[in-house]
């Protein structure tokens, strides 16, 4: 797709402009100058026409047996890792993380769709006894017609992906509307999608801000289930904007995670998670280890080390292989990060590395900001509460275990977090106490597999789990049949004697 640099939003099968004219570039963030593509600046007018080829689609589709809808998501996996390279690399222009990163991401999408392509010979119900005789009880999933999936530029092909495939092989079919930042790799995704037999209205895209595209998609009444994944801001409004007419929503949000640093710990094995937790992505992830917390006996050691690793990684175009940290996704991004630094510095932080923007060379040309490092951040501070979305990484200290736990759980947020230890009662103490959605045992708050249920408690999300069969539930109502066959009238909770 790289030779046309003309995007079309896709609806009803067919590539087409948006009704408005209008259109909206989209750059390389590692290298401004680098037009990646120009998109569709859409509007009401193309939502109203994805959701009715969206809802017309959905009367047949849903009646088109399950495992014949999983042989064509097999299909797009099949073709997806055909093209994982050329769309990794697209990746990487438009978002910026490095190539080993966007690899990952294409290779989610293909991992979701394969599982999801699995579930089209499952999406199992249940059987169970009446309490009557002869009658016979069951549950069935049932799809619930058109979603609208807003989604997120820090996973471009996986989160789309991580919605779209459990969507569609329950039987509904989507709108979606990508993060302008990122709209390429859902194209991408959308087009193998069609190319391998997804019929015409099942999928659509239509990209654009989300004032133009996302409210109307969300006000639609047609549209029956909203999946969005972003910031806890926009996602409380999108709840609120689903409630009037009780349209489900599904909302993955923010994050404040933490890693915890026990004085048994492996430190190198910590200090290298932390750093790829901290840093991969540009600390763009909902799962990024914002905070690390360190006993006390080994904080010291642990804070040099961190910054040690964090002065050696390499920044900059994340498609030359060597490079390790690529720029934030854009310039408010990038205001964000530098502007929580000069908070963290306010409120009594010891910045111990980084903080500044990176310039020079070929550096100007893009959101380039060094990895950063506070130390002494008391629970008080704004950087140790507020999701930054860049690489900014707190360090507290704690003496005890429980006082460990209770800073853990100091937070609005519950995506993911992480202990490091070699003491296998303080793990599982951790796991059970650490009130999150994600818990990992010698391993970095990141790193999620598309198998287990991913979402966090509290202000992360409202409930809802994505990935797994978790998903099904976000994108099916249970239907509870019962089958008498006793050929006689029978009164449930009365004649069950
Ligand atoms: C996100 O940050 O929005 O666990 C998703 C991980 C990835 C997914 C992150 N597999 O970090």
């Amino acid at each position: 797709m790289s030779s046309d640099p003309v995007f079309k939003n896709f609806i009803n099968g067919e590539w087409v402009e948006s009704r408005s004219g209008e259109t909206f570039e989209n750059r390389n963030p590692a290298n401004i100058d680098e037009l990646v593509g120009v998109f569709q600046k859409s509007n009401a007018d193309d939502v109203k026409d994805a959701v009715e080829a969206a809802a017309q689609a959905y009367k047949s589709w849903r009646l088109y047996p399950a495992p014949k809808r999983g042989e064509i998501l097999y299909r797009v996996g099949e073709r997806l890792l055909g093209q994982k390279e050329r769309c990794s690399q697209e990746m990487t222009r438009e978002m910026g993380k490095i190539l080993a990163e966007t690899r990952g991401d294409v290779q989610e999408a293909i991992d979701m769709t394969y599982y999801m392509a699995g579930e089209g010979r499952r999406l199992l119900g249940t059987t169970t006894p009446s309490e009557l005789h002869n009658k016979f009880c069951m549950t069935v999933r049932q799809p619930l017609g058109v979603c609208g999936f807003i989604t997120p530029w820090n996973f471009p092909m996986a989160i789309p992906a991580w919605k779209t495939m459990p969507a569609l092989i329950s039987g509904n079919t989507v709108v979606i509307k990508p993060a302008t930042d990122t709209p390429l790799s859902v194209a991408n995704m959308v087009k193998v999608c069609h190319e391998e037999g997804i019929p015409p209205g099942v999928i659509n895209m239509v990209t654009g801000s989300g004032g133009q595209v996302g409210q109307p998609l969300i006000k639609d009444e047609r549209v029956r289930v909203i999946s969005f994944t972003g910031s806890t801001e926009v996602g409380r409004k999108v709840s609120e904007a689903c409630a009037p007419d009780f349209k489900h929503c599904c909302l993955e949000m923010g994050g404040k995670n933490v890693q915890i640093v026990m004085d048994d710990a492996d430190l190198e094995l910590a200090v290298h998670g932390a750093t790829w937790g901290a840093f991969g992505t540009t600390g763009q992830r909902c799962t990024a280890t914002s905070r690390l917390i360190c006993h006390v006996d080994v904080a010291d050691k642990v804070i040099q080390m961190m910054v040690k690793r964090a002065e050696s990684l390499k920044i900059g175009n994340g498609l030359d292989e060597s490079i390790e940290m690529g720029p934030c996704i854009n310039q408010d991004q990038l205001d964000t990060v530098l502007k929580y630094i000069e908070i963290g510095k306010k409120d009594g932080g010891r910045l111990m590395t980084g903080g500044e923007r990176l310039t020079g060379g070929t550096y100007d040309k893009g959101y380039f900001v060094q990895p950063t490092i506070f130390s002494e951040v008391s629970q008080k501070m704004r950087i140790w509460k507020e999701e930054i979305f860049g690489p900014v990484l707190s360090i507290g200290t704690f003496r005890t275990f429980d006082e460990a736990i209770e800073m853990a759980n100091d937070t609005a947020y519950g995506l993911s977090a992480s202990i490091y230890t070699r003491d296998v009662n303080r793990a599982y103490a951790a796991m059970r106490d650490v009130n999150t959605g994600l818990f990992y045992v010698n391993a970095p708050t990141i790193g999620a597999e598309t198998h287990l249920p991913f979402g966090g408690t509290k202000e992360t999300g409202n409930g809802h789990r994505e990935a797994a069969t978790a998903a099904l539930d976000v994108f099916n109502e249970w239907k509870s049949v019962y089958v008498d066959f006793s050929g006689t009238m029978q009164r449930a909770q009365i004649d069950n004697q």
